[in-house]
């Protein structure tokens, strides 16, 4: 069979290579989706598309035996029953075809888990479904180059519009129908339906064309690129390769399409002379734009050839592009040319789109990866400089917290000399007792506690405190501000996090107030403490007195000094 050139690339390990890398299914859900992976895929994609892009000499050239283990009795596969779009193909294609899928599959559900912000994903999409059509020739050109009347002249009808307004505003599919109708499916997008016998073997848009006025159909036009498995490249012969057909073409050259030069509207040219220049012209150009060698290039009247057929006749330049096309679609020209070529161009085209693709998403991915050790790094920075900020604060909180205990211990110091002085001028605590009292008044002892004990103390602590939450505070904003201008600086918004100055200010003020009713608490226990003191010199004034009472009634009272 011409096609046994397919053969080897069903034992390529391309599947394998893909599964080893980490791509299983349409969903890759751990490890998240790498660069690595992207690569795998790409590397995987490889050799089925070299295998597709195989130049013509290896058509024909008999492939690897079947592996079948060679067993003369092993059944046969049914050879001509399975069908690609209506077309009967052999056992090895469809094999390759079913990986293909697979492996299609695959590669837009990676893409669209790792890289969703590519846009381009429907079109692979689309180039994937397109395995299930028929081959699709794509024709392309400046408006008014005269697209639409080359593809009228193939149906030997004036199906489509043609005239020197740019006509065609919208992509138009050619199908085959029974009965001629035009369906619009989508957004600038008509199927139209006719009967003519080239359809059953191809299918061919209709595109507005480029160097239009409207954006709009210079976009419908490049966006339909990308799926065609050939693209007629309709030039007018009295302008060929003008400077926006110079830039479609490496638009063109990008997608890796097969392009076929068409020159169109040649009743315009004098002679054959200037035929064969416009030719060499055109062909040389597109070896250099499309890096080909010997580029189809086809002169021919769009307008005699209709005319013709619609005498029943032919036009021979014309035939000799029709026999082109047709050589992709069935098993090669009169010399076995292009045999098996539009099968190659059919399942290379989604790879095509695929690789494509895959350059697009390693890039973005390895972009993404730039960016994210790069904020691991300013993350760790920021981790750093908090550890630093953290050992200085605690430093300074001691040495603040120190402060305030000497305060509050020197309170309670003051107290205990109070106590000590007071002990120190009695024998013991009933002459205590009497000293304290025999001194005069009531809660000498609170007043004396009050004044040399208390002092100031609240208020120092009150001040050693404020100062101590305002350092807090203080040094937290400077802190804080940092980060948040940090985290402004990586686009991101930083009132949308936990870094709420108003929110932390009522913190601090809470803060503070706690701190001040510790303070509070722990004076009032001292001046509960000392209450209790006051309270054990009464008790023990009590019992003096009673012992005063019960002993010597004579006894004149000594009175204390
Ligand atoms: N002389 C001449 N005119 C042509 C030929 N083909 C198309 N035209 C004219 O060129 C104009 C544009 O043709 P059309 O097919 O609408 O171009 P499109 O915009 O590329 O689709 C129309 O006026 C056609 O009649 C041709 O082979 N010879
Ligand atoms: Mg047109």
């Amino acid at each position: 069979s011409p096609r046994n050139g397919w053969a080897g690339v069903g034992a390529s390990d391309a599947i394998e290579a893909l599964v080893a890398a980490g791509a299983k299914g349409a969903v890759l859900p751990t490890p998240p989706p790498s660069v690595d992976v992207a690569r795998g895929i790409a590397t995987a994609l490889a050799p089925i598309a070299a295998a597709v892009k195989k130049d013509d000499d290896s058509v024909g050239e008999p492939g690897p035996a079947p592996s079948a283990s060679g067993s003369s009795t092993a059944p046969t596969p049914a050879v001509g029953t399975t069908t690609m779009a209506g077309k009967i193909i052999d056992p090895t294609t469809q094999a390759l075809l079913e990986r293909e899928r697979v492996l299609l599959d695959d590669a837009v559900g990676f893409l669209t888990e790792s890289t969703p912000s590519l846009e381009e994903i429907g079109l692979l999409v689309e180039a994937r479904k397109g395995l299930e059509e028929l081959f699709l020739l794509v024709i392309v050109g400046e408006f008014n180059a005269g697209k639409s009347s080359v593809i009228n002249a193939m149906l030997g009808q004036k199906a489509l519009k043609e005239g020197i307004l740019p006509t065609t505003n919208e992509i138009t599919v050619l199908k085959f129908g029974e009965k001629p109708r035009t369906e619009q499916s989508k957004d600038g997008f008509y199927t139209q339906l006719i009967p003519a016998d080239l359809l059953r073997e191809v299918n061919i848009v209709d595109t507005p064309g480029t160097n239009v006025i409207l954006e709009r159909q210079q976009r419908l036009t490049e966006e339909f690129v990308p799926r065609a498995d050939l693209v007629l490249f309709v030039l007018s012969a009295d302008r060929p390769m003008t400077e926006s057909e110079v830039k479609f073409l490496s638009y063109i050259r990008k997608w890796g399409k097969k392009v076929a030069f068409v020159i169109n509207k040649c009743d315009r040219l004098e002679n054959q002379g200037e035929v064969d220049e416009v030719s060499g012209f055109v062909a040389d150009n597109a070896e250099r734009l499309l890096g080909v060698t010997d580029p189809a290039v086809l002169p021919v009247s769009a307008k005699a050839a209709l005319a013709a057929k619609e005498k029943g006749g032919s036009e021979l330049d014309f035939a000799r592009l029709e026999d082109y096309i047709l050589s992709f679609l069935g098993a090669g020209d009169k010399k076995g040319k292009n045999s098996g070529e539009g099968l190659r161009l059919k399942l290379g085209t989604p790879l095509q789109v695929g690789t494509m693709l895959f350059g697009a998403a390693e890039e973005i991915l390895a972009q993404e990866r730039a960016e994210a050790v790069e904020e691991l790094q300013q993350a760790e920075g920021v981790d750093a400089a908090m550890d630093k900020y953290r050992a200085a604060m605690e430093a300074d909180f001691g040495a603040q917290v120190q402060a305030v205990r000497t305060a509050v211990n020197g309170a309670v110091g003051r107290c205990d000399d109070l106590l000590d002085a007071t002990l120190r001028l009695t024998n013991g605590a009933d002459l205590f007792a009497t000293y304290v009292l025999g001194n005069g008044a009531n809660g000498a002892i609170r007043e004396r506690y009050k004044k040399e004990v208390l002092g100031d103390s609240e208020a120092k602590l009150r001040a050693a405190i404020k100062e101590h939450t305002g350092w807090l505070a203080r040094n937290n904003d400077n802190q804080l501000r940092a980060y948040a201008d940090a985290v402004r600086a990586r686009g991101f918004d930083p009132s949308a996090t936990d870094l709420n100055l108003f929110e932390r200010e009522e913190r601090i003020a809470a803060d503070e107030a706690a701190a001040i009713a510790a303070v509070r608490a722990e004076v009032a226990a001292k001046q509960t403490a000392a209450a209790e003191a006051e309270a054990k010199a009464a008790e023990a004034k009590a019992s003096a007195a009673a012992k005063e009472t019960a002993g010597d009634g004579a006894d004149d009272s000594d009175a204390d000094d």
